[in-house]
């Protein structure tokens, strides 16, 4: 359950390996760890802070929908990858405004900085939602997980739908060993903005239950791994809907596990708050495919979390 998530953090903040990363800011870390969640026993959407379960929702869509464009995150209020995108913008000839190298990092400690780089983040997300050159060349984060995962693109000109396959195998030969997805494209990473954090993914049928287990490579213990739980369990229902299983447990397994040096005064917040029930996950019965839901098609219910913890993502 919860506690599980909170000891993974104690453990890190008092074992970690004070380490420099890619975004400069500092972590604790370590290496290898492992949770699991009986998703039987209610939905993991951590209460001890709000985790904004729309945003799960919308980013997971979009994940199934194949698609790498941020417009679609954009329509649905969704901010959570601007930051990647809008990168490449500022990166490229075709950006005049004020100099934006490092802004991840100047936003924080400059707030004369800080409003020019709300104004053009401002500019830039309107230029996405309207302007369907400029999204096609600034919006699309490249192949990123919806490529990956429905449109991984073979050596003979080919493409596989990882998704779907894996689908019809849960569905068609249950006690397989190789229901696997790969986020991981060794061919693409050193072309990509941000190389996959989820490489891969498998499901595994048991007792008429199907559960899941993700290897992430690298993970943001305070602001990514609450929403990626709640991602891919909210995957696995979907999964286990579509092939009329029961869910079961969630194995999250981690590489570098890390909490960044920003987010320390945050997470011993949420560790002084006492853990409440898991809220529970209603899936529109009508609908039947993983391919056919939207946001609308899900409810919560019984969620009823601690206030919100605020901190800066790392870009
Ligand atoms: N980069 C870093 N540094 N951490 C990550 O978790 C991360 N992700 C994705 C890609 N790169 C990453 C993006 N996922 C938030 C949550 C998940 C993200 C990015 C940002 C976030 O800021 N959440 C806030 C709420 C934001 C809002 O309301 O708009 C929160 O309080 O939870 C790993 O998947």
């Amino acid at each position: 359950g919860e506690q599980a998530y909170l000891d993974m953090c104690k453990h890190v903040l008092h074992n970690g390996n004070k380490k420099g990363d890619r975004t400069n800011t500092g972590t604790y870390s370590v290496f290898g760890y492992q949770l699991r969640f009986d998703l039987s026993q209610g939905f993991p959407l951590l209460t001890t802070k709000r985790v904004p379960f729309r945003l799960v929702a919308s980013e997971l869509l979009w994940f199934i929908k194949g698609d790498t464009n941020i417009r679609y995150l954009l329509e649905n209020n969704n901010n959570i990858w601007n930051e990647w995108a809008f990168k490449s913008w500022v990166e490229s000839e075709e950006y005049t405004g004020p100099n934006m190298t490092d802004f991840g990092n100047r936003c924080q400690v400059d707030s004369a900085f800080n409003n020019q780089y709300r104004e053009q983040m401002t500019l830039f997300k309107d230029k996405v939602l309207q302007d369907d050159a400029f999204a096609a060349k600034f919006g699309d984060l490249g192949s990123v997980y919806g490529k990956q995962w429905r449109d991984w693109k073979t050596s003979q000109n080919k493409t596989i739908d990882q998704l779907k396959e894996v689908v019809d195998s849960i569905r068609t030969n249950p006690d397989s060993r190789r229901h696997i997805v790969s986020a991981w494209n060794p061919e693409d990473v050193p072309s990509m903005a941000l190389p996959p954090c989820h490489t891969m993914f498998q499901f595994y049928v048991a007792n008429g239950k199907l559960s899941c287990q993700l290897y992430q490579r690298s993970a943001d213990i305070f602001l990514g791994v609450p929403f990626n739980i709640a991602s891919y369990a909210l995957l696995t229902h979907l999964i286990a809907h579509e092939c009329n299983l029961e869910v079961g447990d969630f194995i999250h397994t981690f590489g570098d596990a890390h909490i960044y040096s920003n987010h320390i005064e945050q997470v011993n917040v949420q560790l002084g708050r006492d853990v409440r029930d898991f809220p529970e996950l209603i899936l529109d019965k009508d609908k039947t495919s993983i391919f056919d839901f939207d946001v609308n098609d899900f409810e919560l219910k019984n969620y009823h979390p601690h206030p919100t913890i605020k901190a800066p993502i790392a870009v």
